[in-house]
């Protein structure tokens, strides 16, 4: 990848996009091609190919996606694999008809079965029953690397798929019902600590366990490979975690911390789990050693992004 190529960032705008524009231009690529999803709606099959055809990117990061946690996932399940079929077809298929060099295609991890053996390794895929509350989701990302495998298979394409795990960070969506747990814990224990609140319902019973990776640790893998290995060699799809698993239970202790670093002790919310909303998968940490084999490793601890977030948070931050 040269400094001149013309590199396509899709959904420069969200949590992983923003976080690979940064990446890219720490890195010196100043030919940045981005959209805002008001210019171009990806999934419209013809504008997606007209604006293919008239840019003609070298590089493609894939990273336009209608996501949210386990509540938007259970609520919308036609939405996410509509919305999320569209955008991969019409990426992928635009990016092979115009030529890229290359495409890398980020996805997640609840592609592999719910009751997967962990640490979940990439062959994991399609062993056994995906999760419920998010299976639309699944299968949508399960399509888009099968896409890719397809096109690599039939054109000699480079289309590359990335799996990480639960992601947080900076420009994350801080959406109370529908968005992902870490910053939704975010958003109400800072919700409680602005009014005094005694309590802080959360989802669930805190037991299901996850991984959390920092959003510009996924970017700086995403950029690694597209600069170092080909689809074959990366074996067509590939996980990429933290390592570091900790319970719901745990978690929201920790962000509560993080919130009322500032506050005493005795002012902290008791935390009440409401066990009519679900758990969702079990346990879901990732076996990342085919990636850390490629020399790649996340640096951003948990304790570290949660603190990042919060200040994130309240910067952005309107009432
Ligand atoms: O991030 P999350 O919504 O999704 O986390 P998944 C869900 C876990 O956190 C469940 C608990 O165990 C919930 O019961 N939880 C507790 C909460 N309180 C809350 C809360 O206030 N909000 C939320 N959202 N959860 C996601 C998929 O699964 O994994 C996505 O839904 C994506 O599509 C992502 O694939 C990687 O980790 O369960």
């Amino acid at each position: 990848m040269d400094a001149t190529d013309k590199i396509y960032v899709a959904g420069h705008t969200g949590l992983v996009g923003s976080a690979l524009v940064r990446a890219l231009q720490k890195a010196s690529y100043e030919n940045l091609l981005l959209a805002t999803h008001a210019e171009l709606d990806l999934r419209d099959q013809a504008a997606t190919r007209a604006f293919f055809e008239a840019q003609r990117p070298d590089y493609v990061f894939l990273a336009a996606a209608t996501v949210g946690g386990i509540g938007a996932n259970s609520a919308a399940p036609a939405t996410f694999i509509a919305d999320n079929l569209a955008i991969a077809l019409n990426v992928i298929d635009a990016a092979y008809c115009s030529g890229a060099k290359k495409l890398l295609n980020l996805g997640s991890s609840c592609i592999y079965p719910k009751l997967a053996f962990q640490p979940i390794s990439e062959d994991a895929l399609m062993t056994g029953p995906l999760e419920p509350t998010n299976d639309a989701y699944a299968l949508a990302k399960i399509a888009a690397i099968k896409l890719c495998l397809a096109y690599n298979q039939q054109y000699g394409t480079e289309f590359l798929s990335l799996m990480p795990t639960n992601l947080y960070g900076l420009n994350d969506t801080y959406d109370r019902e529908g968005g992902h747990v870490l910053p939704a814990l975010i958003a109400k224990f800072d919700d409680a600590k602005r009014v005094g609140a005694s309590e802080v319902t959360l989802w669930g019973d805190g037991s299901p366990l996850r991984e959390f990776l920092w959003a510009d640790d996924i970017a700086a893998a995403a950029l690694y490979l597209m600069q170092r290995y080909t689809a074959a060699e990366i074996g067509g799809w590939i996980n990429v975690g933290s390592g570091e698993e900790i319970s719901i239970a745990a978690l929201a202790e920790q962000v509560r911390a993080v919130v009322y670093a500032d506050a005493p002790t005795e002012e902290r919310p008791r935390i009440i789990w409401n066990t009519s909303k679900p758990n969702g998968t079990p346990r879901k940490l990732l076996d990342s050693s085919r990636i850390n084999r490629l020399g790649w490793q996340a640096t951003t601890l948990l304790a570290e992004g949660i603190a990042l977030a919060y200040g994130d948070y309240l910067a952005r931050r309107t009432s």
